[in-house]
């Protein structure tokens, strides 16, 4: 029987050395980053993962397990148990003014940690958090309020932001003070290395929870950053992925669609979406296969931590009674990453050309201008990836083979977006072993999962505030061989990413605008046959269930926030109306052309043509425009709510001219020197600043036009002047 809870608080607020004989599990959620369904030897993958394979073997694996596309609100959704907007996190950690997209976690939900302190667990983090802004210029004073061990961590190792450097991360901190890899007094490797830092910090936890609390059940979130670019790796890991990849895609995907295939994760009826890249026409293909050597050596190491990790639980007498749990983020990432133009030297200097850095000094940048030890930054095509002052992503011909045999990556939530593996490890609870369990299942679960395992009470409130009632349900009946009863649809909303699943059927769409399309998930789970237009019943049906459930939470259409008072669409962008900008400029959001709802000219300068590749542009997928060639064609590419709006028209012939573009209230002009080359009449204003930032010469992070990621333009921008109205 279990204690009355004040009994038991008491109990453990006093004695603890007195807590009673444990039979509640031990519990550790693992999550990598940035990875493909298919990317793990035990889901189909060609990637050494012998220890994730083994806790497969021994355990449960889930088909249909779900994520929400996307760093942060996976991880809100994960800590919370609610869909991430209800948690604060609508988006990413940007504040639009709305409680649902403030950017970090609000007080109206409890993470894990902290629903479980209260029963009695210890609670452990190490990895990344991302779930609270990062701010590298209030480092000396960083508002730690929403910081892991404000939010029920009694102890945490890690890393605040989202991404960067796995040789000396920016924001690495211990507990609540920021170190350096160089400082920090408890660990001091031979070779310092993010991955390894994780798992061996996550090791020592074990081992002091042994010292310190045997007896009492510890409840611990493992945060992997493998394999999130940029791709950084040790060279005996890489080592073992010399060559593995110079047969290029075919052979790879191949592959995998045949393990796929034998562990029966893809049925014969399933329609494969079809391989992006081709292999003949990448010209640097050394380079290319060894974005995916460094990638594979990133899963790898990652996996050898998790290893290292079962063997403490091994020594610490608790693998049995802990339930590990494995899964990933987000789908394979398409983001073209430190891909395209090459800044700084192609092949490393021989010797560090630049001045260390000291012991002491925090390094604050998401991409650093240089090394510890004083190698200049290089990135772009053809720079090899692996060494610290490497910036590369592997690129969306790879992503799409991590994603096999599913469609979309990251940020869209088809299910190339949100599908996951999910490893369930834990001898004493879960019944038979090398198990697979098919009906789906989604982060929201995991707050329900670990409350009724921890036997813990969900609170209704906390602080004086109210406490949002959880989303999930608990996967205790697929650990015990039993079917659970959702009783309701899940739901997914990312960036106008919006779908439905229920049941067999997944009704999904692109961005804000895109039209529903609708999926039969047992005959079609590669979303290969849209079925919209013959179930026209089953759309509108569904769509109103998205509509509800979105209203009842506060989600709104992705960008008209703006709409709704202070939010932040108004005044977000730079206050200036004209900006002389250079071939290979970057400018940040908040220095960008302030272009919602005005008229707006640019001007560009361009010798070389003709050429293919991004003039300028501001913003991705939601918001924003662009300006373009493809040869002989130029085009003004506006992106309005997700909707692309487009005119182009056909160049004069000359190397050198002056290409111009007006986006007014009724229309969209084009013209070369002073002639005017097309106009058309259409609503082309912007209504919401941009996420994304600017940059003349390229496209980065979300892309505006129709354009791949490899947009970079081939001639040269000798000056370009973008002035607002
Ligand atoms: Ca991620
Ligand atoms: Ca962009």
């Amino acid at each position: 029987m279990r204690p009355h809870p004040l009994i038991l608080l008491l109990t453990l607020g006093f004695f603890p050395c007195l807590a009673q004989a444990e039979n509640r599990p031990n519990i550790i959620l693992i999550m990598s980053d940035d990875m493909g369904f298919s990317d793990i030897g035990c889901y189909g993958g060609e990637i050494k993962t012998p220890n994730l394979d083994k806790l497969a073997a021994d355990g449960l694996r889930f088909t249909q397990f779900y994520n929400t596309a996307r760093c942060c609100p996976t991880r809100a959704t994960l800590l919370s148990g609610l869909y991430a907007h209800q948690a604060g996190v609508g988006h990413m950690t940007g504040d639009y003014g709305l409680p649902q997209y403030q950017g970090e976690l609000n007080r109206n939900c409890v993470t894990i940690a902290e629903a479980l302190k209260p029963a009695g667990y210890r609670t452990y983090m190490a990895g990344k958090w991302h779930v609270t802004p990062y701010k590298a210029n209030e480092i000396k004073n960083p508002n730690i309020s929403n910081w892991p061990v404000q939010r029920g961590f009694d102890r945490f190792y890690g890393t605040i932001h989202g991404a960067g450097s796995f040789f000396d991360p920016n924001s690495l901190t211990r507990d609540n003070q920021y170190i350096t890899p160089a400082n920090d007094p408890d660990y001091q490797p031979e070779t310092f290395y993010y991955t390894d830092a994780i798992s061996d910090n996550a090791v020592r936890y074990i081992q002091d929870h042994k010292r310190e609390a045997d007896g009492q059940p510890f409840f611990m979130y493992v945060a992997f950053t493998a394999a999130h670019w940029p791709m950084h790796a040790l060279p005996k890991d890489i080592a073992k992925y010399e060559g593995k990849y110079d047969g290029g895609y075919d052979p790879t995907r191949a592959a995998r669609i045949r393990k796929l295939k034998s562990l029966g994760l893809l049925p014969d009826q399933w329609d494969v979406v079809p391989q992006i890249g081709k292999w003949d026409n990448i010209k640097l293909k050394e380079w290319e296969s060894a974005c995916m050597e460094v990638y594979a050596a990133m899963v790898d190491n990652m996996d050898q931590g998790i290893g290292r990790i079962v063997k403490s639980l091994e020594v610490a007498d608790q693998l049995d009674n802990t339930l590990i749990l494995f899964f990933q983020d987000n789908g394979g990432c398409a983001e073209g990453f430190g891909r395209g133009k090459v800044n700084g030297p192609l092949e490393r200097p021989a010797k560090p050309t630049l001045p260390p850095m000291a012991k002491d000094e925090l390094q604050t940048q998401m991409v650093p201008p240089k090394s510890r030890d004083g190698y200049p930054l290089r990135r772009g095509d053809g720079i090899i990836p692996g060494t610290p002052e490497t910036e590369v992503g592997y690129g969306r011909n790879w992503a799409n083979i991590s994603n096999t045999p599913f469609r979309e990556y990251k940020h869209w939530v088809h299910e190339g977006g949100i599908s996951t593996p999910l490893i369930a490890h834990w001898p004493k609870g879960i019944k038979g072993t090398n198990r697979w369990f098919k009906t789906p299942a989604h982060l929201i679960d995991l707050m329900a999962t670990c409350v009724d395992l921890a036997e813990a009470k969900y609170p209704t409130a906390k602080d004086g505030k109210k406490i949002t009632p959880m989303e999930g349900i608990s996967l205790r009946p697929a650990f015990e061989a039993k079917d659970l009863k959702r009783g309701k649809p899940i739901y997914f909303e990312h960036e106008g990413n919006r779908a439905v699943r229920d049941g067999k059927w997944k009704l999904v769409a692109k961005g804000v605008k895109g039209a529903w399309e609708l999926y039969d998930m047992e005959q079609d789970r590669t979303e290969m046959h849209d079925l919209a237009a013959r179930h026209p019943e089953s759309v509108s049906r569904m769509a109103a269930q998205y509509e509800k459930w979105a209203k009842e939470r506060g989600i709104v259409p992705f960008g008209s926030w703006k709409k709704n008072g202070k939010g932040q669409g108004k005044k977000r962008g730079a206050r200036k109306t004209s900006f002389q900008l250079k071939g290979g400029e970057h400018l940040p959001t908040e220095k960008s052309p302030a272009i919602a709802n005005r008229a707006f000219e640019v001007s560009a300068q361009v010798s070389g043509l003709p050429a293919k590749g991004v003039i300028i542009a501001q913003g991705g997928i939601n918001f924003g425009w662009s300006l373009y060639v493809d040869d002989d064609k130029l085009t003004i590419a506006i992106r309005q709510g997700g909707k692309l709006v487009s005119a182009s028209a056909t160049l004069p012939a000359g190397p050198s001219q002056t290409l111009k573009a007006s986006i007014l209230n009724d229309r969209l002009v084009l013209a070369a020197g002073e002639k005017e080359l097309t106009s058309l009449p259409c609503s082309p204003f912007i209504s919401d600043h941009p996420v994304d930032g600017l940059e003349v010469g390229r496209d980065d992070g979300g892309l505006v036009g129709d354009y791949g990621v490899r947009n970079e333009f081939t001639a040269e921008v000798t000056s370009l002047k973008v002035v607002l109205r």
